[in-house]
């Protein structure tokens, strides 16, 4: 008789990586027991910023990755997602994969239509591997500016990859630090699909809400219609830390009030690179009504705007 798994219950616990790969030393492994959240998501809600990380048996790192972490398969995000109280993923390609999207597609293939995927590819992708990563349910690329990250992607090797991917119907989600935003603003500005940022552009919480970071992003968002944002990842944004991330609300709040329509969320599962906690993702789940204080703005962030941009086909 096979055990369901169950966040927290037998088999959950993270061990490392497998496949011959050391995880790093200071890794922080997702949560080993996550609560169960007091919030209830509407039926439909969608988790629309997670990873899979291998495992490293059967999907190896990539040889350039900048990390490596504890393996995170599928079978635990999807039991994550039960015990959430969600229903669907949008899973985004992990640096830590490079442009081998094997996992990601595994992954997919085996949502029963439940996941979509965002994958990162090189110039060198042919135009059947792309059809072939959309029939699995990709519907986005990643450009990664984060220097920690990624090695850096000349401008005309990615210009080249966006007039490619919009003839897909693809969009493209772009990962950035908000001190990178002012000569990074144009060519973002230009790209001629749906944008989506993750984690609000990374502004610094420290810093006004009001004050002139943030406002230069909002301003990319208020002129630019095809600019969505998520609004996901106080963990990684916060001074003030868990449970509440007191200091991220007000900059996720003005994004959902002044832009309902173009805004995301997702809990970032098994949350990579962090390095002073490892948040709990019933936490991240009650964190959704503080920065969407209605059930139509809930509805909107979780259920409608992913669903338009990634399950209407
Ligand atoms: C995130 C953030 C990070 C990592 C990655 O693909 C990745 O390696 O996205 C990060 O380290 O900030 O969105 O998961």
């Amino acid at each position: 008789m096979s055990t369901v798994l169950v966040p927290g219950g037998p088999g959950w616990a993270a061990s490392g990586a497998s496949g011959g790969f050391t995880t790093d030393r200071d890794w922080l492994c997702y949560h080993p027991a996550p609560s169960k959240p007091d919030y209830v998501p509407p039926p439909g809600a969608v988790d629309a910023h997670c990873h899979v990380f291998g495992p490293g048996g059967a999907f190896p790192y990539a040889a350039q990755r900048k990390y490596t972490p504890c393996d995170a398969s599928k079978e635990r995000l999807w039991a994550l997602r039960d015990f959430l109280g969600l229903d669907r993923n949008v899973i985004v390609q992990a640096t830590c994969h490079g442009d081998d999207n094997s996992a990601l597609v595994d992954a997919l293939r085996a949502s029963e239509g439940r996941a979509r995927g965002v994958a990162s590819v090189a110039r060198s992708v042919s135009d059947s591997e792309l059809r072939a990563l959309d029939g699995a349910g990709v519907r986005a690329v990643r450009f990664n500016f984060v220097k920690r990250l990624v090695d850096t992607t000349p401008r005309e090797v990615l210009e080249e990859i966006a007039r490619r991917v919009a003839s897909l119907g693809w969009h493209i989600v772009i990962y950035f630090e908000a001190a990178e935003l002012p000569q990074l603003y144009d060519f973002f500005a230009s790209l001629p699909t749906t944008v989506v940022v993750d984690h609000m552009g990374r502004p610094d919480v420290t810093k006004p809400v009001d004050g002139a970071e943030f406002e230069l992003f909002v301003r990319l968002m208020r002129e630019h219609p095809n600019v969505w944002s998520k609004v996901s990842c106080p963990e990684r944004l916060s001074k003030t830390g868990p449970p509440g991330y007191e200091d991220v609300v007000p900059f996720a709040r003005r994004l959902v009030e002044a832009f309902p329509d173009r805004v995301l969320w997702g809990t970032d599962w098994p949350h990579p690179n962090l390095k002073t906690h490892m948040p709990d993702d019933g936490k991240l789940l009650d964190y959704v009504p503080q920065i969407a204080p209605t059930a139509a703005l809930r509805q909107r962030l979780l259920v409608d705007n992913p669903g338009r941009l990634y399950f209407d086909r």
